[in-house]
């Protein structure tokens, strides 16, 4: 696979880099967090997306120095903006299906939180619900060794997948992410609407903290936050950014 050497090359070279993305507090309009994404700009390529090159890092082995460097990168990024005095962030790492299945994730995520210095409660992992429910039983013991460091956990694309409401009691979630194909069509179907609004209701009955993803419009964002959802992500406030770009768009905001 041509895909994987130049993957492999990236990371050796340090090419790959992490675009982020603000997390907004619907009530206060304050940037909360932000969720670190992957990027790769292939020499002949040009972008190419994580859609693509993360199912490559799965197969072929590479997603564990891949996801090693990205929760480095991630947790240095927080440490940086902390020493410039910007307020605390949670910063949010994807961890995809295959790297819940690495042995010693837990002991790596350890490793990096003691190197960087990030204060565990700021740091908060992405996991699908797909991942999440493709091994119910061997998650469940991963995701209590993650919680016992501290860190906070996260429902990603939350209502694509298969799942049961018995399973999202039983783990130690904090964070609910709606799936952004549920926002989409919140203020133009009545189902829609009813599903978002159900979720968030169900998220605050389990004393989760509810994010709608992929927020576009006002609308949208007017609606969740009449609905109590707690924070949004999405296009309308802000794509994601390299390092530099979300720096100064959270140093404007303090
Ligand atoms: O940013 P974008 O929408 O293009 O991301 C596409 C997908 O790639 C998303 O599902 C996202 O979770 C995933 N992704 C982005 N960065 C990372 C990463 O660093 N690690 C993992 N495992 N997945 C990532
Ligand atoms: O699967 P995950 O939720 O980790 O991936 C987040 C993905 O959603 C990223 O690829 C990001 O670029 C994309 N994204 C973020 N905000 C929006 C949005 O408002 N609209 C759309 N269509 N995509 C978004
Ligand atoms: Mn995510
Ligand atoms: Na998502």
């Amino acid at each position: 696979l041509a895909l994987e050497q130049d993957l492999r090359r990236a990371l050796e070279q340090e090419s790959l880099e992490l675009h982020y993305q603000p997390k907004v507090d619907l009530r206060s309009g304050e940037v909360v967090g932000v969720e670190a994404l992957a990027r790769w700009q292939h020499p002949v390529e040009g972008n190419i997306s994580p859609m693509h090159f993360i199912p490559v890092a799965e197969e072929t082995g590479l997603i564990r120095p891949l996801g090693e460097w990205a929760l480095r990168e991630a947790c240095l990024q927080a440490m940086a903006w902390q020493s410039q005095g910007l307020p605390p962030l949670v910063m949010a790492v994807n961890l995809s299906a295959r790297q819940l299945l690495q042995p010693g994730l837990a002991d790596m995520v350890a490793r990096i939180l003691t190197e960087t210095g990030l204060d565990p409660a700021l740091l908060e992992l992405e996991l699908t619900e797909t991942a999440v429910m493709a091994r119910p039983e061997e998650t469940s013991t991963l995701l209590q060794e993650l919680k016992s460091l501290g860190v906070r956990l996260a429902v990603d694309d939350f209502g694509t997948g298969y799942s049961s409401l018995a399973y999202l009691r039983r783990y130690p979630f904090d964070t609910l992410k709606i799936d952004r194909s549920f926002i989409s069509n919140i203020t133009t179907s009545a189902d829609e609407a009813a599903i978002a609004q159900t979720i968030i209701a169900m998220g605050h009955g389990l004393r989760l903290q509810v994010v709608a993803e992929g927020v576009e419009t006002e609308e949208q964002a007017t609606y969740l936050r009449s609905h109590r959802c707690d924070q949004l992500q999405g296009y309308l406030f802000s794509r994601p950014l390299p390092a530099g770009k979300m720096t100064e768009l959270l140093a404007k905001g303090s």
